[in-house]
């Protein structure tokens, strides 16, 4: 279709449907209106294509992969999906016609918050790559009531509110009422001769309904409409439930846990994790049966990818179905198992690994123990002889009364990869190490990407579109032909306008600021940015700890220089999680004694942006020119909002850890700022039990100075909770080595100060990272999943190479 025939085609279809569906006119609707209007128009655009995709998948007999992940954290689909249908320009111009305010009805859509974090929306990156690499791929996962909270902040502390998102009409979900599935929890299992061999009976325990939505996932600029599909809990028909067992029951589905790297061992989010990989997984064979194939031919028809351990239960469960309602043998049921599952780790954290205690674990979903005590009988036979009891016991799925999650994973399936190179070093030689010695081919690494269709071209559209205009389009579709703006490096006028385009974003971004936090921002100051869910081993506090030293120089040196910044928080800790709530409380205090400190706030403010996710991200990321990288080394996975800053030309200020290392090495050394301890330094602390932070806060006055400020009133309204972080760091050895990494953080922030005072050569680095991004885009990393993991084909991506 022509361009102009778009516009019209658009145009007409947005009246028809506001008028068809609300009778109001376009002037009398309100945003609400004229964004259900017009993603109803996009879904109805994608309709045909969806069951085509639907269709050919079936009648092919195609292999696809199905991830499976607790969390989906999709942010909002409409911008996003008029891009991926090549029509987003076209909507521009047709509201720019009408006189719609197109940003005010994009925005009337809600943000999908069904994640935590980095997992969930890697997640969704990866729902948007697969069907634009024409590869089928389907999400499977938790249609939650409400997903993680709403944060507020009240006197600077953090306050949750209830994610309502459902409360106006899903416009892109389908409900599939013949797709649901029947779960089953608690109860008693007995095995008893039957006609057809030894079977299982059940006695008690509940059935849940799982009822799936559809969501379509839209290719970019093709004609495939992938699904992702979530599981809602309600009660199953005829059965009779009093009022309290009923909320108890679709309570499975009621809310998103807000840990995040966290274990927290709960009755309901055990429940959980059985609830949508059981539905998946039951769903998923009844296909493959009903469209004749044999269950022996499920590893080469499907995949299924666990994210995180989470849906790990997958395993026993498949192991159940192929078993008890099939009459497979083990051994037979065992194979197909391993040979279709593959497990992505995200987590270096010991606390983060999820064990569950067995006794609620056999209370919950006694079948499934009984398999995984089989599981563990036979794994400890198999590795008992050739490695020793001491091994087996250490590997083992069953121990201490426990169920290790990632030992069973490990065990059931025929990959695991970590996410990022140091990563996946650090899961073969400590994490995972024993079974890295049992099945050393099953490990290898997949480097985390992202989508820059969402994080640059549709959130950053005049860098995208100056970008078109050096080097074509080609980079919209094959990332890595980014690489050609190199070669306007020395484009002065170029590299003006970057700046130029910069400058625009860092003004939107202010002007967000001053309409909803009242705060009127520099924006030819250093945007610093540090956008992350707040955690001790991400090391916000360290972030702090320079802000308070620039502040101190400011106030007790006439002449100190400190090169003007704003510092940009924004983070939502978990509602449990005390410590990070302290950090916050402290930050934001320390905000406001800047911001309304008339001796330095000409250098330097300091804004949280309350209510952290994927819309505040789309607007805070263009905006940045420094990227806060600075967990302590050997503890973030990968990182994956290092990737969507770089693509958006913001440069590292950034430890070796993660793929920090792998960005770096892509955009020059000399185009980012590295700093602090590498992960050999950090685990030798550990070995030696050398590290002091009372011996650095003693022999550093100005970082004395600085942890004095936190305690001795300087800071007003922190008395518990300055108090609270000095301890930490202090009387409790400073875990995260917080003060070890400061003085080299410190003298990294200075010179990147003065870098940034040269314009010109500051704005050929953040180009240096821009041409850089291509091989972080999920494209490669899903393609890389697909051809080393999946088996399953998808469009070539030229010059696509391992990374
Ligand atoms: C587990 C058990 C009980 C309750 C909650 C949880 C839980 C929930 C979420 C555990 C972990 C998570 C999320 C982890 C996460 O987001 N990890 C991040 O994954 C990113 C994608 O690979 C990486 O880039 C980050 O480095 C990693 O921290």
């Amino acid at each position: 279709m022509q361009q102009s025939d778009k516009v019209t085609m658009l145009k007409d279809s947005f009246l028809a449907e506001l008028e068809g569906t609300f009778a109001v006119s376009l002037a009398d609707a309100t945003d609400l209106q004229r964004y259900q209007a017009l993603a109803t128009v996009a879904k109805k655009l994608i309709a045909s294509k969806w069951r085509r995709t639907k269709e050919n998948y079936r009648d092919t007999g195609a292999k696809q992969v199905y991830y499976f992940s607790i969390e989906f954290l999709p942010g909002r689909y409409l911008r996003a999906n008029l891009l991926n249908l090549g029509l987003l320009t076209e909507a521009e111009e047709v509201m720019q016609d009408l006189g719609v305010d197109f940003n005010a009805l994009l925005e009337a859509e809600v943000d999908q918050g069904l994640g935590n974090g980095g997992l969930g929306r890697l997640a969704s990156d990866f729902m948007d790559a697969m069907p634009s690499i024409e590869l089928a791929g389907n999400g499977n996962g938790i249609r939650y009531r409400y997903g993680l909270f709403r944060q507020a902040f009240v006197n600077g502390y953090q306050v949750e509110y209830p994610d309502d998102w459902l409360k106006n009409d899903n416009i892109w979900e389908v409900r599939q009422d013949s797709e649901a599935q029947v779960v089953h929890y608690g109860g008693s299992v007995y095995m008893a001769e039957t006609p057809e061999g030894l079977r299982p009976v059940y006695q008690g325990g509940v059935d849940v309904l799982a009822v799936p939505y559809d969501t379509g996932m839209i290719g970019a600029n093709n004609d495939v409409v992938n699904t992702l599909r979530l599981w809602s809990a309600e009660v199953p028909e005829g059965v009779q439930v009093s009022v309290s067992e009923r909320s108890v029951l679709e309570s499975i589905s009621g809310e998103l846990y807000p840990d995040d790297s966290n274990e927290e061992g709960r009755r309901l989010r055990l429940r959980q994790e059985y609830f949508f990989s059981s539905a998946g997984v039951q769903n998923i064979i009844k296909h493959h049966l009903a469209d004749g194939y044999s269950l022996h031919s499920l590893p080469f028809q499907v995949a299924i990818h666990i994210n995180d351990t989470h849906p790990t239960v997958v395993i026993p469960e498949m192991m159940r179905i192929l078993l008890d309602e099939h009459g497979l043998s083990w051994e037979e049921a065992w194979g197909i198992t391993t040979r279709t599952v593959s497990y992505t780790n995200h987590t270096l954290l010991a606390e983060a690994l999820e064990r569950w205690s067995q006794g609620l674990f056999q209370a919950e979903l006694p079948r499934l123990f009984q398999l995984i005590q089989e599981i563990d009988r036979r794994h400890r036979l198999a590795v008992a002889s050739e490695h020793g009891e001491n091994f087996a016991w250490r590997t083992s799925p069953l121990q201490d009364g426990q169920v290790h999650m990632a030992r069973l994973a490990a065990i059931g399936s025929h990959a695991i990869n970590g996410v990022a190179p140091l990563h996946s070093e650090l899961l073969k030689d400590k994490v995972l190490h024993d079974f890295y010695t049992l099945w050393p081919e099953k490990f290898s690494n997949k480097t985390n990407g992202i989508t820059h269709r969402r994080y640059m071209h549709a959130a950053n559209e005049s860098l995208s579109a100056l970008i078109d205009t050096k080097i074509g389009e080609s980079w919209r579709s094959l990332p890595k032909d980014i690489t050609k703006l190199n070669k306007f490096a020395k484009d002065e006028d170029f590299l003006a306008e970057l700046q130029d385009v910069k400058h625009e974003n860092k003004v939107r971004l202010a002007e967000w600021v001053k309409r909803n936090m009242g705060l009127e921002l520099n924006t030819d100051a250093i945007f610093d940015v540090q956008i992350k869910r707040l955690h001790a081993y991400k090391r916000q506090l360290l972030h702090l700890l320079g802000i308070l030293t620039d502040y101190l120089a400011l106030k007790h040196d006439k002449n100190a220089y400190v090169a003007p910044r704003v510092h940009i928080f924004a983070a939502k800790a978990a509602p449990s999680y005390y410590y990070a709530k302290q950090i916050i409380k402290v930050i934001n205090e320390v905000a406001n004694m800047v911001n309304n400190d008339a001796a330095v706030n000409q250098k330097m403010q300091v804004v949280f942006i309350p209510n952290y996710g994927v819309s505040l991200a789309e607007l805070i990321i263009p905006a940045a020119d420094v990227s806060e990288q600075i967990s302590t080394a050997g503890k973030e996975a990968s990182g994956t909002s290092n990737m969507k800053l770089m693509a958006n030309g913001a440069l590292q200020l950034a430890t070796m850890d993660g793929a920090n290392i792998e960005i770096i090495r892509a955009a020059g050394e000399e185009n980012a700022y590295a700093f602090g301890m590498d992960t050999d330094t950090v685990y030798s602390h550990y070995e030696k039990h050398d590290y002091s932070a009372q011996g650095i806060y003693d022999n550093n006055p100005v970082l004395h100075r600085v942890l004095d400020a936190l305690i001795d009133g300087t800071i007003p309204n922190i008395e518990e909770e300055g108090r609270a972080v000095f301890d930490s760091l202090i009387r409790d050895n400073d875990e995260y080595f917080v003060l070890g990494d400061y003085a080299s953080y410190v003298a990294t922030q200075t010179r990147l100060g003065q870098d940034y005072q040269n314009k010109t050569a500051w704005t050929r680095k953040a180009l240096a990272n821009i041409a850089a991004s291509g091989e972080f885009s999920a494209d490669y990393t899903v393609a890389e999943y697909a051809d080393e993991i999946w088996n399953i084909p998808h469009k070539a991506l030229a010059q696509q190479e391992s990374k």
